[in-house]
């Protein structure tokens, strides 16, 4: 256990905002494991809904931040993390009850299942992008 990893988008409303760090600090201080990061100009995925169109233009309007994080129970905790998709009904403490407004500028997303987290990173990742490392403070952090 502990092993489970997650695909985590800063999406770009967020990286015009300066909001990748508190996105970043936020995972890191929960005690997860940043395996995979990068900053890009691409997209794609989430098609087949009916705001694709508009959608498609936001996640293209600038620069992203993809990465991967690994640890116990990580999507779940993940998407706990990150709140409600409607950003008026996401909870005060969550990254989009805290960050965001709006449903249509979310400020991140995160993967829904582990299937789904496993396909995610396989887009947005060549399986040589992750890096394995051990933590130190995984005796602290897990028991
Ligand atoms: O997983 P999550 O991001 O919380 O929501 P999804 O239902 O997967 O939708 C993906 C993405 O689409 C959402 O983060 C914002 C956008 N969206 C929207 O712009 N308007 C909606 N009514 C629903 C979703
Ligand atoms: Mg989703």
């Amino acid at each position: 256990w502990g092993n489970e990893q997650t695909l985590v988008l800063v999406k770009p409303d967020a990286v015009q905002r300066r909001l990748v760090g508190d996105v970043i600090q936020r995972f890191e201080r929960r005690g997860f494991k940043l395996v995979a990061m990068k900053l890009l100009q691409h997209y794609q995925q989430l098609c087949q809904k009916p705001f694709y169109p508009a959608l498609l233009a936001y996640m293209m309007s600038g620069p992203l931040v993809a990465m991967v994080w690994e640890g116990y129970n990580v999507v779940r905790s993940t998407r706990a993390m990150v709140g409600d998709t409607n950003s008026a009904d996401a909870k005060p403490g969550t990254i989009r009850g805290d960050l965001s407004m709006h449903v249509s500028r979310n400020v991140v997303h995160a993967s829904d299942s582990v299937e789904t987290a496993h396909k995610e990173i396989g887009f947005w990742f060549q399986r040589d992008e992750l890096v394995a490392w051990e933590s130190s403070d995984r005796d602290f952090t897990y028991g």
